[in-house]
């Protein structure tokens, strides 16, 4: 296949240099096979699952929209181990680029002292909030380096990549190439009218440049045809139309390299020093190493699942495609794509002085409460605000009150003396009434509830059914009023020991389907449960088997020890004002 000496691309001129011989076809459809089967199918079978987040940029410090990213990926993660899956799970950091290199030169640093510094910050925040990432990558290891070389390689050599001359609107900060149509006007801060991406609201300035340009444009039948085919690749709905909205309009070819004079900080073009790799292929490229590519990547790259921000939907929903796709590589399963934390309903911004620092607000609401929260109140298709009287709220209610308490008063001496698991009695529990049969058979489904909403990315819905578990389950136990029946009753004894039973079978069920959400809650309810690190996998949910006439394995077994409550009550910023102006006072 040819292409011809010049074409014009609307808004940004490519002047093609070489006549090459293109061999595209027949170009791999790589996702057929896969999907039409269901995309998880395959993965089962195989039993591997890989899970990525975006890599993160190393100019600025982490904040909480980057720990959101981790998290959701971490309890993917830990979800398809629960299932038994062998899962892997990559994070790391993104460190090349004009962006990194300025901000590298502003801190008076070397560029790579500075990316190594920035990037351990990563890397301490995500171990010390739990992310439990198997591969840490950073795109200035060597590993990444020759991955990328090959990587250009393969579509160099298959005539996908050209020499031309590139004009059009750039974007340092989103590193980002954008038509006129993209790009809008605006005042900056000292008034003077800029251009700006209408995108992100980033400064964007003209650039004409000699540069290196992958033929992206051949690819948009096939990225129609692949999003056709998988509704389900993009999820959610609202961005895989994006993305096939997008697709409604020519894909001009893409600048995939700047000019070394310009950029020095990346990955020199292979046989061109005079070349830099443009960053975002760079970027992207990192899944791939990460999995041993071109060696040993199969088993992995199968099972490939991304979690992004909206923001870089383009990148991994037309580029990364595309690329793949040129490279004959299969495409990643599923793209899950989340809305972003704003505060006070703005975009976190430096300068607007509102960025939330993950670090502190951990340690303010513990790990587990930050995650709870995040996963809680995170709605994928919409952007939520973040306010620290919300997760107060939100914690007091469903980790202090509701879990903690319904755990305290099934636990506390008073009401279970001896500290085992108590027996349960089909005949006492002819004392239940409808509600309670309900009840129990709600929690007998919710492990298939959960798993749907866990698989579909709808974490908050995951946890919006077991938290409306809890709340049914102490209302079992407020109206049977366990603390009023007499002991020396046998027949009150026995009904006391049968509902203190089923609350802790909840409450199992909850500990269990809750570990990839709050691990160390989690372990402390299953210990003090007395529930063995072997019990605690998809497998062991097996609810209230006494009722069914099978045996418990619980039932008699002596509880763990109490290791204090599952969730401290929080002060709210109001109550903090308060005590702390009673203190002034005092003084
Ligand atoms: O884009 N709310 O890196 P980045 C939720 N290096 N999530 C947010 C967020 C917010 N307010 N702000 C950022 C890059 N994120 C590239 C990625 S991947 C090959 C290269 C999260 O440091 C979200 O996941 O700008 C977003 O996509 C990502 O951080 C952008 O991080």
């Amino acid at each position: 296949m040819k292409f011809p000496f010049l074409c014009v691309i609307r808004g940004s001129k490519i002047i093609h240099r070489f006549h090459r011989k293109v061999d595209l076809f027949p170009l791999q459809r790589p996702w057929s096979s896969a999907v039409n089967h269901g995309s998880d199918q395959l993965c089962k079978e195989n039993s591997s699952f890989y899970i990525t987040t975006p890599i993160f940029y190393v100019n600025a410090a982490p904040h909480l929209g980057h720990l959101y990213s981790a998290v959701i990926a971490d309890c993917l993660h830990r979800w398809k181990l629960l299932q038994g899956f062998d899962s892997r799970f990559a994070t790391g950091t993104d460190e090349h680029g004009l962006k990194i290199q300025q901000a590298a030169e502003a801190a008076g640093k070397a560029p790579l002292t500075f990316c190594t510094e920035v990037s351990e910050r990563f890397r301490n925040l995500f171990s010390s909030c739990n992310i439990s990432f198997t591969d840490y990558i950073r795109t200035t290891e060597q590993r990444h380096r020759r991955t990328v070389e090959h990587f250009w390689s393969v579509l160099w050599n298959k005539g996908l990549i050209y020499k031309g001359s590139y004009e059009g609107w750039y974007s340092t900060q989103d590193e980002s190439f954008l038509t006129p149509s993209q790009v809008g006007d605006a005042l900056d801060p000292s008034g003077k009218e800029v251009k700006v991406s209408l995108e992100s609201g980033h400064k964007v300035e003209w650039m004409k440049e000699e540069n290196y340009m992958f033929r992206l444009s051949v690819f948009r039948p096939f990225l129609l045809d692949w999003l056709v085919k998988n509704p389900r690749a993009v999820q959610p709905e609202r961005f895989q139309q994006t993305v096939l909205h997008w697709l409604q309009e020519d894909l001009p070819d893409l600048s995939v390299s700047r000019q070394r004079s310009r950029l020095q900080w990346g990955i020199p073009v292979p046989g061109d020093p005079e070349q830099t790799i443009y960053v975002w292929l760079d970027a992207l490229v990192n899944y791939l190493t990460v999995v041993g590519y071109p060696d040993k990547h199969d088993q992995w790259w199968h099972a490939a699942h991304h979690v992004i921000g909206k923001d870089i939907l383009k990148f991994h929903a037309l580029y990364w495609p595309a690329f793949l796709l040129g490279a004959g590589l299969p495409l990643p399963q599923v793209i899950h794509v989340h809305s972003h934390w704003t505060v006070g309903g703005r975009k976190m911004s430096k300068s607007l002085g509102n960025v939330v620092d993950p670090f502190e607000h951990s340690q303010m609401f513990t790990n587990d409460g930050m995650r709870y929260f995040l996963l809680r109140q995170g709605v994928p298709d919409s952007d939520c605000d973040y306010t620290h009287d919300k997760v107060v709220k939100l914690l007091n209610a469903e980790l202090a009150d509701s879990l903690g308490g319904l755990l305290n008063r099934c636990t506390a001496p008073a009401l279970n003396s001896a500290q085992v698991y108590p027996a349960f009695c089909s005949q006492a529990f002819c004392r239940a009434v409808a509600e309670d049969h309900h009840m129990v058979a709600a929690v007998r489904s919710l492990p298939t509830v959960v798993e749907k909403h866990y698989e579909s990315m709808h974490l908050y819905k995951a946890l919006e059914a077991i938290s409306a578990c809890v709340r049914q389950t102490n209302g079992f136990v407020q109206r049977h009023a366990p603390w009023k029946l007499d002991r020396r009753d046998s027949k009150d004894h026995r009904w006391l020991d049968t509902i203190v039973h089923v609350a802790l079978e909840c409450l199992r069920i909850y500990g269990t389907l809750l570990q990839p959400v709050v691990p160390e809650i989690s372990d402390r309810l299953l210990n003090r449960l007395g529930v063995k690190q072997h019990e605690r996998s998809w497998k062991d949910l097996h609810f209230l088997q006494r009722y069914e006439g099978t045996k418990c394995p619980f039932e008699g077994r002596m509880l763990g020890s109490d290791s204090g409550l599952l969730f401290n009550r929080l002060e709210s910023q109001k109550q903090k004002a308060k005590k702390s102006h009673k203190f002034g006072h005092l003084k």
